[in-house]
């Protein structure tokens, strides 16, 4: 096939590369991606600390198997370490949640036994379970996660832990209010009280224990740019304007205006920006405005932040085995995840650290995890402010008041003007209908004007594995497919009339 028509993607994240590269191997000459910043990527994005490799975005591939096409794709480029490959740990389905070795501490400065907290990661577990069986039953109980969660919780912990003493009991409890931070950390929501309960489930899992890239995630783009025709990124060229349905202009329906004045019209333009941008910037960012529909469903559809904090230490203080911290406070048996000061007590959000393995490549490096609005506010301090309160905490949890970090790194994607956040996660009143409607290009159908104007990809626009990079890549190769199939079943080589 040889295509003529003009295609303009807007974005250089995972979405917009894997949308480039499937057209222009399928013959369509005139694909430019426009991209507000100075790199590819977006959210994949490789930094260091020190002499270590860390992720700044994305953190692992989820599901690393076969039907994975991150996985896929890092296998070809020999990108992975051989365990990861290894059909064991293609096989093995955990449901999206390693089985990582935890080290608990609490506030007033105990290790906490394993023993007495199990009881409360397991109740846990199954009540995650089952928020994400009322998808496909419908006629939830509760309009949020969050409420699901402490109301169950709560009756749960009244019946089967009736006869532990009222303080092991409290405790279980407060573990419940740090396991719905790491929720918040997982669906990058601000509470799990604006995760909607009835959507919850439409997120699908894919065999294969998480593996992360030993050389950074940032190779994967840098493979996939290297297979582009040089040329087709212009950077540092931000969009303002998407001018669509334009009737005086017959031939070439999109105009598409940048920041700096330049005005390029194109037959169709791929809109990959992130679910946050689109929210802030929609009525600027499209004439015609967007219809009500899509409009409503861009509302519904929840975005928050969730950030990473990478902490170095000289030496561990966590057991060899321990792949997760948890800190957990002494006085939030309400169970609650979120906190009414965020400025004086934005740091009890922090939900703790996950340890970057192996040693021997990453040395003694944690990686705390903060979600919501707390996280927002971290990212107005000053990195000493973030170390402070960090070495502060950790004195605390371990009752050792010499431990002290050697360096701090933090992410910032609030501030960051071309993502305002991290990832997309299903709202309250959510539903699969507005995923479709994400994705639903214009005009929409049933339109007498040429189809196919605007096109929208992205990890927001996947109906089942959004906020995930195999999410945004699919949606990208979906969009490419749309063009495709149009232009085989009309004239090859021909723009559409
Ligand atoms: C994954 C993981 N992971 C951690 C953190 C973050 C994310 N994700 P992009 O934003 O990449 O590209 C858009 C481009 O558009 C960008 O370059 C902009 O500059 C540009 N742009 C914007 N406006 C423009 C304009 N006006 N003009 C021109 N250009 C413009 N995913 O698979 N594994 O470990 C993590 C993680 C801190 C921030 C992640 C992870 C999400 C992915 O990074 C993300 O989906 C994709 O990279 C997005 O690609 P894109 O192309 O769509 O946009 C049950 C249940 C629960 C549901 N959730 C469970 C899954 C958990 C997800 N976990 C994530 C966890 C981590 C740690």
């Amino acid at each position: 096939m040889s295509v003529n028509a003009k295609v303009v993607i807007i974005g250089c994240g995972i979405s917009g590369i894997a949308a480039a590269h499937r057209l222009a191997n399928a013959g369509f000459h005139h694909v430019r991606i426009l991209e507000a910043t100075a790199r590819s990527g977006g959210r994949i994005k490789t930094g260091r600390l020190g002499d270590n490799i860390v992720e700044i975005g994305a953190n692992w591939i989820h599901g690393p198997s076969e039907e994975n096409p991150v996985f896929c794709l890092a296998r070809q480029y020999r990108l992975l370490d051989p365990e990861a490959l290894t059909p064991e740990n293609q096989a093995m389905d955990v449901g999206g949640h390693p089985p990582w070795v935890p080290n608990i501490f609490s506030s007033s400065g105990r290790k906490l036994n394993p023993e007495d907290i199990y009881p409360a990661l397991e109740m846990f577990a199954e009540l995650m379970y089952e928020s994400s069986e009322f998808e496909s039953q419908g006629g939830e109980p509760w309009a949020c996660v969050g409420d699901f969660i402490r109301s169950e919780a709560k009756r749960r912990a009244a019946e089967e832990w009736k006869d532990i003493d009222a303080t092991t009991r409290s405790l279980r409890l407060c573990v419940i209010s740090n396991l719905l931070k790491v929720e918040c950390c997982v669906n990058g929501s601000p509470s799990m009280d604006e995760v909607g309960l009835g959507a919850y489930g439409l997120y699908k899992t894919l065999p294969g224990l998480d593996c992360t890239f030993p050389a950074g995630y940032e190779g994967l783009i840098k493979n996939l740019m290297s297979e582009l025709p040089s040329g087709l990124v212009t950077y540092n060229q931000a969009v303002r304007c998407v001018h669509w349905n334009n009737t005086e202009k017959r031939e070439n329906p999109v105009t598409i205006e940048c920041d700096d004045g330049e005005r390029i019209v194109s037959d169709h333009v791929i809109v990959t920006v992130p679910l946050g941008y689109l929210k802030k910037h929609h009525s600027a960012l499209f004439r015609p405005l967007l219809p009500l529909h899509k409009l409503h469903s861009i509302q519904r559809l929840g975005f928050g932040t969730n950030n990473k904090i990478f902490v170095e230490f000289d030496s561990p203080w966590w057991d060899a085995d321990c792949e997760i911290i948890h800190l957990v406070w002494e006085d939030e048996d309400v169970m609650v995840d979120y906190v009414p000061d965020v400025q004086r007590s934005w740091i009890k959000k922090l939900f703790g650290f996950t340890v970057l393995k192996p040693t021997e490549r990453y040395g003694h490096v944690l990686c705390g995890w903060i979600a919501g609005h707390e996280s927002e506010y971290m990212e107005t301090l000053s990195e000493q402010e973030v170390t402070h309160t960090i070495s502060q905490i950790i004195h605390r949890f371990t009752g050792n008041p010499t431990i002290t970090p050697r360096r701090v790194l933090r992410s910032q994607w609030f501030h960051d003007p071309w993502t305002c956040g991290s990832y997309s996660y299903p709202g309250k009143g959510c539903s699969a209908q507005d995923l479709d409607n994400m994705m639903e290009p214009l005009p929409t159908k049933g339109s007498q004007s040429q189809p196919l104007q605007v096109l929208f990809a992205g990890e927001a626009t996947h109906p089942c594995y959004y906020s995930t990079v195999h999410g945004a890549l699919l949606t990208g190769w979906r969009e490419a497919d749309r063009l495709i199939s149009h232009y085989s079943s009309i004239s090859p080589s021909e723009p559409p009339k």
